[in-house]
């Protein structure tokens, strides 16, 4: 594949965009980053690529854009299948992958949010619930290294880059996600030992201080 032309549209800070940066290191690939600014115009590479959303990520994979971060994870584990597979072969593992990912997808990002921009009662209620999920997601874990097992996988691609940001939560939020929920601490901590994690995950405090800035802009004290 040494004519392949790989393009990323993202941003440091966002979780999404950080899916896609760790299964393009995980398999191996070579690709051309570019930053988008999150408090800017959008760039127009990014607004053709992506006309519905208008949002990061999105992978340019010889010219053709795919968009959705869990989508676009797919995608490269399909067209460069040979190294490091996402999935596991068995269809039942595969939507059980999927399922979790769906989860993590439809619920964290919201909740954490609600953790940075709110306070009092509503800010207790998310994290009551942050907590809930985190605790189904160790049940799920259970004494695995990994979500799907022995290999890292689709659902520790989709989770681990709020990794990233349990350092801004719990200082929000006044609280430790580690006292509540070991064990998913505990495999966060295992997965920043693979270098695709490590090199592409953000500073915590450089992501707190990222949040910071959006509540700003917002006008959230
Ligand atoms: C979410 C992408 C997203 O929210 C995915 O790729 O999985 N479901 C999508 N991207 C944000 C940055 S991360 O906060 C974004 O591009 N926001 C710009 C905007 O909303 O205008």
């Amino acid at each position: 594949m040494g004519d392949e032309k790989v393009v990323l549209l993202s941003s440091w800070a966002s979780p999404f965009g950080l899916r896609v940066r760790i299964a393009l290191e995980e398999k191996g690939i070579v690709f051309e980053y570019k930053e988008e600014d999150m408090f800017g115009t959008k760039s127009p590479l990014l607004l053709n690529s992506n006309p519905v959303h208008k949002k990061i990520p999105v992978l340019i994979h010889n010219g053709k854009p795919i968009c959705e971060s869990l989508n676009i994870v797919q995608y490269i584990d399909e067209v460069w299948k040979g190294k490091s597979p996402l999935f596991p072969s068995d269809s039942y593992q595969k939507a059980k992958a999927r399922f979790w990912a769906d989860l993590i997808d439809k619920k964290i990002y919201d909740i954490c949010k609600r953790i940075w921009r709110s306070k009092g009662e509503n800010q207790e209620t998310a994290k009551k619930e942050l907590i809930e999920i985190f605790k189904l997601l160790e049940g799920e874990i259970a004494d695995k290294p990994y979500f799907g097992g022995n290999d890292f996988g689709f659902v520790d691609v989709a989770l681990v880059p709020f990794y990233s940001r349990f350092y801004a939560l719990e200082t929000f939020g006044n609280f430790s996600i580690e006292a509540e929920c070991p064990k998913l601490v505990a495999w966060a901590k295992r997965c920043m030992l693979r270098e695709s994690v490590s090199k592409s995950l953000p500073d915590p405090q450089k992501a707190y201080e990222f949040v910071l800035q959006v509540n700003e802009v917002l006008g959230i004290q």
